[in-house]
């Protein structure tokens, strides 16, 4: 066993896509960690399905949070500490439906935060049943005829959303995603991945995402070129849709205050809650 990895049994089914993503998950930390990030500085969260397992098995610091809410858990871990860098495991069900709102607006403040969302067109740990990217005619417990919307293409909406940083992976290509990992962390700001990962009980999308992935040259240089590049479905470009330079949320909000640093005594707090109540 290696120094990221836990004593945890690990449950995922064989061949499931969330081995290359924790695979690559633990090459990027050894990569920011040789480029000077510290350990005790990462801090990560997940939600809840068979993506949100990942914390367990990770040996990293950090908060399991709950169904769709792991987008505002690393929010309020960033606000409240902002030397840490923070990462969150997102799955499809949860970061495009049960959470899409706090995904959204996270983009839109362009918290500092990093959102790696294991897209695999189903509600995993639930078995199987249709989600918001779930394809048009998916046949689950939940539609056994097929579902009739079509699905939502999440590159699109978070970079119409104000998202900094959009990219696209395929855990078939373990060193891409890595790499993908290590330019979002380092991102000033939002940095969002969608990672096409099969499910082989429940969506088996290997086959198609060998022949369909293929890999961005060069990222686009406008939001507007980067919509009509995610809008593609004939191929399936990975690689980073857009990148964007803005103040993140924190410093926007607060400067270089620090939280920690300047922690306040109890005493002082109520001192300062005292003049922001009195009349005068
Ligand atoms: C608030 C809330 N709603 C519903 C559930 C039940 N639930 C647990 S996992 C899950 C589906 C997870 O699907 P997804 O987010 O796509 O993750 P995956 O299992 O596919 O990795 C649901 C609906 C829950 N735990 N909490
Ligand atoms: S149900 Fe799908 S996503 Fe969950 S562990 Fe099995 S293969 Fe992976
Ligand atoms: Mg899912």
């Amino acid at each position: 066993m290696d120094d990221l990895t836990t004593y945890a049994d690990n449950t995922w089914c064989p061949g499931c896509g969330n081995f290359g993503i924790f695979n690559a998950y633990k090459k990027a930390i050894r990569t920011l960690e040789e480029r000077g990030l510290k350990r005790e500085n990462i801090a990560i969260s997940a939600g809840i399905g068979c993506h949100g397992k990942i914390f367990g098995y990770l040996k990293l610091s950090g908060i399991y949070s709950l169904h769709g809410r792991s987008v505002a858990t690393v929010q309020g871990m960033k606000l409240a500490n902002p030397d840490l860098r923070v990462i969150t495991s997102c799955g499809d069900g949860d970061a495009y439906g049960e959470g899409i709102a706090h995904l959204i607006f996270a983009a839109k403040r362009n918290a500092d935060i990093t959102v790696i969302v294991h897209n695999n067109g189903v509600y995993g740990l639930t078995t199987g049943q249709y989600t918001p990217t779930s394809f048009k005619g998916f046949r689950g417990p939940s539609t056994p005829r097929g579902s009739v919307e079509e699905p939502l293409n999440p590159l699109a909406l978070l970079l119409e959303a104000g998202a900094t940083f959009v990219a696209r992976g395929f855990p078939g290509r373990i060193d891409h995603l890595a790499d993908l990992m290590v330019r979002a962390v380092e991102h000033p700001g939002f940095s969002f991945i969608d990672v096409l990962q099969p499910c082989v009980s429940f969506n088996n999308t290997y086959e198609k995402y060998n022949a369909l992935t293929e890999i961005i040259e060069h990222t686009p240089a406008s939001r507007e070129e980067a919509l009509a590049l995610a809008k593609r479905t004939v191929r399936l470009p990975i690689g980073v849709f857009y990148q964007a330079a803005k103040p993140p949320f924190h410093q926007a909000l607060y400067g270089e205050f620090n939280p920690v640093l300047n922690r306040m005594s109890q005493e002082k707090r109520r001192e300062k809650i005292r003049q922001l109540l009195s009349p005068d």
